[in-house]
């Protein structure tokens, strides 16, 4: 389904990438507290996400979803292992990648994001994101984000209410292709009109057809 001609060249300087941010990332922003401030007065989306919160405050401040008659939207919640998980997990690695790196859900789907090793985020390609640039998820979705969090064994959740597809980052590992993709009910939206910039990711016919691509069988084709 591939032709994928990229020089392995690539993977062993994103190897060394990842080794250099690694350190960086235990070095420097391993708490996880100062996530970056998003973007405010966009004003974009009616339905306003909530504020994920540091880690270490998090049970207080998940919001309930309420069903919403009109816009579809993602919502985004703070949680401990302690909380419950959602139907689907994506777990986050020191070495710089999402596992599943492409995942289908269907709408209304929670998405816990886990935090194996390293501090990460998942954060949706909207311009209202640190350093989305352009957006890769459908019109109407809410500018998803689970903010950079460092808790090794925590995950946050995410709630996919808008059909399409939604590619997402990391934000301190975005520049070396730490990126994934999520297709909630059928593929669609802007993610579909160019490849990513940031990592070639799993088209998302093959997301749909086999459910979830692990990165381990992915990554022989980036
Ligand atoms: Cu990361």
């Amino acid at each position: 389904m591939t032709d994928d001609p990229r020089p392995t060249t690539r993977r062993t300087a994103l190897k060394r990438l990842a080794a250099a941010t690694t350190v960086a990332s235990l070095a420097g922003c391993a708490g996880g507290s100062g996530g970056p401030e998003t973007a405010d007065g966009g004003g974009g989306d009616a339905t306003a996400t909530p504020t994920a919160t540091s880690a270490d405050t998090a049970t207080a401040t998940a919001t309930p979803t309420e069903p919403d008659t009109q816009a579809a939207t993602s919502t985004v919640e703070t949680a401990t292992t302690t909380t419950e998980r959602g139907a689907y997990t994506v777990d986050m690695y020191t070495e710089l990648y999402f596992d599943p790196v492409g995942l289908f859900v269907e709408p209304g789907e929670t998405v816990s994001f886990e935090l194996v090793s390293g501090a990460h985020s998942a954060t949706a390609y909207h311009p209202d994101n640190p350093n989305a640039l352009n957006r890769r998820i459908p019109d109407g979705a809410p500018a998803w984000d689970t903010e950079t969090f460092g808790d090794v064994g925590t995950f946050r959740n995410v709630t996919f209410e808008t059909e399409g597809t939604h590619d997402y980052y990391c934000i301190p590992h975005k520049m070396v292709g730490m990126v994934g993709r999520i297709v909630v009910g059928s593929p669609g939206g802007p993610a579909e009109e160019s490849e990513n910039p940031d990592l070639p990711l799993p088209d998302s016919a093959r997301i749909v057809e086999e459910g979830e691509i692990a990165w381990a069988d992915w990554q022989e084709n980036v």
